[in-house]
Order: C-alpha cells, then sequence, then structure tokens
C-alpha cells in the first residue's frame, strides 16, 4: 500500500492543485496586488492533505472528485489562511512557511490579513457554489454552511488559536493542551472528513463515523507536527521550528508522544470499521500522516 498511496496522493494532489487555480480570481485581476497575495498564499507547496480527505470521503459516501471540487478548494483556501495569520507577527512571528518566505515578509502585513479575510469568505462561497451545482436540498446545504462557520469561529479554529496565544510561555496542563489542538488543527480535519458527505446526501451514522476517524487523525497530525517542529531544521520542515509553542512535547517525552500517535491512529482506523474494503484508502492515509515526515 505504500507506493499505491503515494500515487494515490500524487494523483488528488494534481486533481487539488487545477481546482485551486480555476476557483481563485486570476492574479492580474483589479486589484492585483491582492489577487497575487491571495494566490500567494494558497499555493505555496503544501500536502493538500485537507482537500483529499474531502475527496476520499465523498467517495466513500458514493461520490466522485468532480462533484466536490469547489468544498475540497474551500478546505485548502481556510487553511492557507489560518497559515498566513499563524505566521504574522502578532501570532507566531514566523518568516519561513512552506519552504518559502511567509505571505507578510512578501506581500507585508496588512495584505496578509485581506488576504486570508478574502480566502475565508471565498470558501463559504464556494461551498455555497458546490451546494447549488450539485442541486443540494436546501437543509444540507444550509447545515454544510453552519458547519464550516462553526469550525472555523470562536468554538472551532478561532477559539484553538486563541488559546494557543494566551498560553504561549506558561505550563499548560493536558486538557487544555488537547483543547488547543482539537480546536486549532482537529475542527478543520473533522471538516474536511465530513462536509463532502454532508453535500453529497451521506447518512448520519457515516458522518458521525468519518468525523471521529478525523478527530483521532487530527490530533495525530498535530501530535507528528510538535515532534517535527522539535526534532526538524527549519529546511526539512520548510517552516520554522523549535518555537515558543504549546506542544505535546512539553508534557510527555518523546517516546509517549509517539505512542499516543500509534494509540490515535489505531482510534481513527476503528472508526473506518463499517465502510469495510471501500475504506483501505482512509487507512492507508491514517498510517501516512502518522508517519514523522508527514
Ligand atoms: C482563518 C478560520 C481562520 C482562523 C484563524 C490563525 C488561526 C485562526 C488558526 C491557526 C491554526 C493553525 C496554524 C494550526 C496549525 C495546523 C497545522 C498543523 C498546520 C500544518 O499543516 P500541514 O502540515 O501544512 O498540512 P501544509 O503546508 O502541508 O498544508
Amino acid at each position: 500500500m505504500g507506493s499505491e498511496i503515494e500515487a494515490y496522493l500524487k494523483e488528488k494532489r494534481e486533481v487539488v492543485e487545477a481546482a485551486l487555480d480555476r476557483f481563485l480570481p486570476p492574479s492580474d485581476e483589479y486589484p492585483p496586488r491582492i489577487h497575487e497575495a491571495i494566490r500567494y498564499a494558497a499555493f505555496g507547496p503544501g500536502k493538500r492533505l485537507r482537500p483529499i480527505l474531502v475527496l476520499a470521503t465523498t467517495e466513500i459516501a458514493g461520490g466522485a472528485d468532480d462533484n466536490v471540487l469547489e468544498a475540497a478548494a474551500a478546505l485548502e483556501f481556510i487553511h492557507a489562511a489560518t497559515l498566513v495569520l499563524d505566521d504574522l507577527p502578532a501570532m507566531d512571528n514566523a518568516s519561513l512557511r512552506r519552504g518559502r518566505a511567509a505571505c507578510h515578509k512578501v506581500y507585508g502585513e496588512a495584505d496578509t490579513i485581506l488576504a486570508a479575510v478574502a480566502l475565508l469568505t471565498h470558501a463559504f462561497g464556494l461551498v455555497a457554489l458546490n451546494g447549488e451545482r450539485l442541486r443540494v436540498r436546501r437543509e444540507r446545504l444550509a447545515r454544510a454552511v453552519r458547519e464550516v462557520a462553526l469550525a472555523t469561529g470562536s468554538v472551532g479554529l478561532v477559539g484553538g488559536q486563541h488559546m494557543d496565544l494566551e498560553v504561549a510561555g506558561k505550563t499548560v496542563d493536558l486538557g487544555t493542551l488537547e483543547y488547543i489542538h482539537s480546536h486549532k488543527t482537529g475542527h478543520l480535519f473533522i471538516l474536511a472528513a465530513t462536509l463532502g458527505p454532508i453535500l453529497f446526501g451521506a447518512g448520519e451514522a457515516d458522518i458521525t463515523a468519518l468525523g471521529n476517524y478525523a478527530k483521532n487523525l487530527g490530533l495525530a497530525f498535530q501530535v507528528v507536527d510538535d515532534l517535527l517542529d522539535r526534532e526538524a531544521t527549519p529546511e526539512i520542515a520548510g517552516k520554522d521550528t523549535g518555537r515558543d509553542r504549546t506542544s505535546f512535547l512539553s508534557l510527555v517525552a518523546p517516546a509517549e508522544a509517539r505512542a499516543l500517535v500509534d494509540e490515535l491512529v489505531k482510534s481513527a482506523r476503528g472508526w473506518l470499521k463499517p465502510f469495510g474494503a471501500r475504506a483501505q484508502l482512509l487507512h492507508a492515509l491514517a498510517a501516512r500522516v502518522a508517519e514523522p515526515t508527514s
């Protein structure tokens, strides 16, 4: 499955990149500077994990990539918005992201904030567009939009990021740490794994199972990110590392963190049982995410 999952990820990454390009205004759209900044933020060479999750979980729900390209692009645009905001001097004050200069280092802080806001609002528009194109029932589309709002707002990503900044430099307990990680990372994973199935009309039990899969996967991913932050150089990680951020490694030893990753991946995969062989790729994705250099 090792090379199979790599080939799958490469193929889907190309599908996603084409969608990102298609759904963003061109960089010469007036006013050009902000559209350039938006594209710089969105097109950094990332793994495209969240949009790929949209595609993979929609497939489980019986849909095809073409059915949910707007939703997949929306997930990456939200993610890109969080990254460029996180790098700002008022937040993580990082200068390197995805192997190149952070957005504000190229476009300045004001246009980086505007680019992030535009990416976020664009994501909402894309989810609505997806619903219109699929002729999704009104209640389902309303739910999809509501889930995006909840995952990105103060009871989701914003809450997680707020607490992360609030406790910077302080000792935190495991509960607070779990809140931070599940909110600043987990909620977007859950959204990525459920948005396609919601739009595509999956049953409630399937949506719940996929959400729980993603919740565990997201937490595992964040612990791996913490390990990478501690162990990798900026050249390898493609971003500033060893920063003073809340990390599982401030509470547990690296070996324990590794064991936690294994435990979380096992739990994630447990939620795939109802899907049988159809979930083969989601199993492989979970194993891949747990790898130290994911
Ligand atoms: C814009 C909705 C919105 C919220 C703002 C700034 C903020 C609130 C949240 C930031 C949350 C944050 C930076 C979480 C880190 C998540 C994480 C582990 C990112 C790294 O993801 P990868 O490795 O990155 O998938 P690539 O570059 O591969 O896409």
